[in-house]
């Protein structure tokens, strides 16, 4: 406690104050080009529509998305194909709006660091894509997929997400998964078959969810992922893209699947929001619902060597008009960096790193192994889950 009463953390200098508070704050957490922080034009594009109600906001160009991001701080957008292109433009159309994007890119100071395809919105994907097992739909699914990525290199995107959203079943009884593996394998194949034939310095990441749309989806987590990438001709050009709320929904902790990508050399890209377990699927804004799950992401990412963009995949409450899918926008990127500052202060925290050394420490005491000792011993992990709850909730 200080003279005010106030409780101080370690950061003497840091002590908020009511009212003053709120405006450090705000300067402090303005995000910058730096912080390479990135939204899908299908988040703050998303207009609220669910299985049981109509969409409560109007539709937002793809400039007026990347115009008031860019004013927020962001770094830049993706998108699928389709956000962008009509799904049956020709390709004038094409041209032409393409480079009316671009205009607007540069304009904006904004860089579009990955595209995706939309293998799941029209009904001819109704039973799969690249899994389908009509031989002339997997072709025409694989012909999508390497036209968006013709669309990535136009817009100088060196990643492509692949989602599979509608490769599963629910009448397993209709398709052999055996045949399904190997349809997404040559699948994949072919799109890096492309990227090598065009010279593209691209690289495909791969996002795994265990279901929604379909009742199961092929290869439902990010491990089950990694192991597919090494069945695959060039697995040199295929990692993946985690989801927070994906491995949630398997029921997994994130914190772990996105480790496991980082150590097999695999994060390529990631897909940054939240969720509560045992829901649908809801997309929320990062770190809403698991703050602490988040500080451990964040954690890992600014600590494990991930070079990537900050990417947000999630969209606004349905609640909330065009403003609030802005507050929203802004809400990820600040809780990012309040998260960030959060690591910073867990690595510098006395107490933490005092515990954190002397748990090592005793670790280390090994001559001569007392199996029944050790049995005994109290590990100190209460104490210190305790103290990062006691940071992450504001009092150190
Ligand atoms: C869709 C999905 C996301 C994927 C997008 C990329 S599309 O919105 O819910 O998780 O990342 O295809
Ligand atoms: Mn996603
Ligand atoms: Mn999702």
């Amino acid at each position: 406690m200080n003279s005010h009463g106030l409780v101080q953390g370690p950061h003497d200098h840091q002590v908020f104050e009511p009212g003053m508070g709120v405006a450090i704050a705000a300067e402090r957490f303005q995000p910058t080009k730096q912080d390479r922080f990135t939204f899908g034009l299908w988040t703050v594009g998303n207009r609220g529509r669910d299985p049981f109600g109509a969409s409560v906001r109007p539709t937002l160009a793809p400039g007026t998305a990347v115009d008031r991001l860019a004013k927020l701080g962001a770094y830049g957008v993706t998108l699928h194909d389709n956000d962008l292109v009509p799904i049956d433009a020709t390709p004038d159309e094409r041209a032409a709006i393409v480079r009316e994007f671009q205009r607007v890119l540069a304009e904006c100071d904004m860089r579009v660091p990955m595209v995706t395809v939309n293998l799941f919105y029209d009904p001819v994907f109704k039973d799969g894509a690249l899994t389908s097992s009509v031989p002339a739909i997997r072709r025409y699914a694989g012909d999508k997929a390497k036209a968006a990525i013709d669309l990535g290199n136009d817009l100088g995107a060196e990643t492509f997400v692949l989602w599979g959203g509608r490769e599963g079943s629910e009448v397993d009884a209709a398709k052999n998964p055996l045949d399904a593996m190997a349809w997404y394998r040559d699948g994949v194949n072919a799109l890096t078959e492309h990227i090598l034939d065009n010279g593209y310095s691209m690289r495909i990441a791969m996002e795994a969810k265990p279901n929604e749309p379909r009742g199961d989806i092929y290869l439902a987590t990010t491990g089950a992922m990694l192991a597919f990438i090494a069945t695959l001709d060039h697995p040199e050009l295929v990692g993946v893209n985690p989801e927070i709320a994906h491995e949630k929904m398997a029921g997994l902790n994130p914190y772990h699947s996105v480790a496991q990508a980082l150590d097999a050399g695999k994060l390529f890209h990631i897909d940054l929001n939240d969720q509560k377990p045992g829901r649908f699927d809801q997309d929320l804004r990062f770190a809403s619902d698991d703050p602490k799950g988040a500080f451990y992401v964040v954690k890992l990412l600014e600590e494990g060597g991930y070079q990537g963009p900050r990417h947000f995949d999630a969209h606004a409450y349905r609640t909330e008009d065009v403003d609030g899918v802005f507050e929203f926008a802004r809400g990820c990127m600040r809780t990012y960096l309040i998260l960030k500052d959060k690591v910073d202060r867990f690595a510098q925290d006395p107490e933490i790193q005092g515990l954190l050394q002397s748990i090592r420490a005793r670790s280390q005491a090994v001559d001569p192994f007392d199996r029944a000792a050790w049995g005994t011993v109290g590990y100190a992990y209460e104490q210190l889950d305790q103290l990062v709850m006691e940071l992450l909730l504001g009092v150190r």
